[in-house]
């Protein structure tokens, strides 16, 4: 049987990101998805129309009837109380957490008091997290953090809440044609560094693809750091087609 991953997230009806980029991530990598649908979103590449949230016990319920799964992977969550129940029915896998926060055209996905749970009760149960460098700011900002502390403190925060390992998105960095994105896993460590093009900002849903890329790679049995290069690859091969797959 093919390894199963859990997508607890929610849809995005222009196809750009979410829920649907996760599936096909999850399937061209050879693995199969499970789904727990937290909000359907009405949405285009530039508006946000509204969105209808399933409510927290429904994810729940979904995640329970999902099977048994050799990883999960998290995206939006709404808020505290959907946080909460997805932290509770969890099964005891690797987890990945897409600490996403707001939709491309710039609406929250994830309310104040969600994020305070995301940290308290998603993170310190998370084998990695994967921000990128607004959602990394506005993390850190919830911990008390001042705007000056510098990125590998950033993470060791992140780190000290318990999750096994951060993955520093570079992509909203002002350097260039060049994409690096850095992995800690613990103080004193150096980050493991990857580097590839930079994606236009026009494509979207790129941190939804590498994180259930990496999430079906470690419910494969790739090691974390193999798991991160072959879902990079996955993204720059996509990119190198101009596909949407
Ligand atoms: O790319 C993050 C993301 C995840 N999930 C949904 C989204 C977005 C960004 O817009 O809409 C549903």
């Amino acid at each position: 049987m093919k390894p199963r991953v859990l997508l607890v997230g929610g849809t995005d009806s222009s196809g750009g990101a979410g829920l649907s980029r996760d599936v096909v991530t999850v399937t061209r990598l050879g693995a199969e998805a499970a789904l727990a649908v937290t909000s359907v979103t009405a949405q285009s590449d530039i508006a946000f129309n509204g969105a209808c949230h399933l409510g927290a016990e429904h994810v729940a319920a979904q995640i329970g009837a999902a099977g048994s799964v050799g990883a999960v992977k998290t995206g939006m969550l709404v808020d505290a109380a959907t946080v909460c129940k997805v932290a509770e029915a969890l099964p005891d896998v690797p987890l990945v957490v897409d600490p996403v926060l707001a939709s491309s055209s710039g609406h929250a996905l994830l309310d104040n008091e969600g994020i305070g749970a995301l940290l308290a009760r998603l993170l310190p149960r998370a084998t990695l997290v994967t921000p990128n460098l607004p959602e990394l700011a506005l993390l850190c900002q919830t911990l008390g953090l001042g705007q000056d502390v510098p990125l590998a403190d950033r993470a060791q925060a992140l780190l000290a809440l318990g999750c096994g390992a951060v993955l520093v998105k570079g992509g909203h960095a002002k350097n260039g044609r060049i994409c690096e994105d850095r992995l800690y896993t613990g103080p004193g460590t150096p980050p493991r560094r990857f580097r590839g093009p930079r994606f236009p900002g026009t494509m979207r849903g790129t941190g939804c693809r590498l994180a259930s890329g990496i999430a079906a790679s470690l419910a494969q049995g790739f090691d974390l750091p193999a798991a991160v290069v072959r879902s990079r690859a996955l993204l720059v091969a996509e990119f190198a087609g101009l596909s949407r797959p």
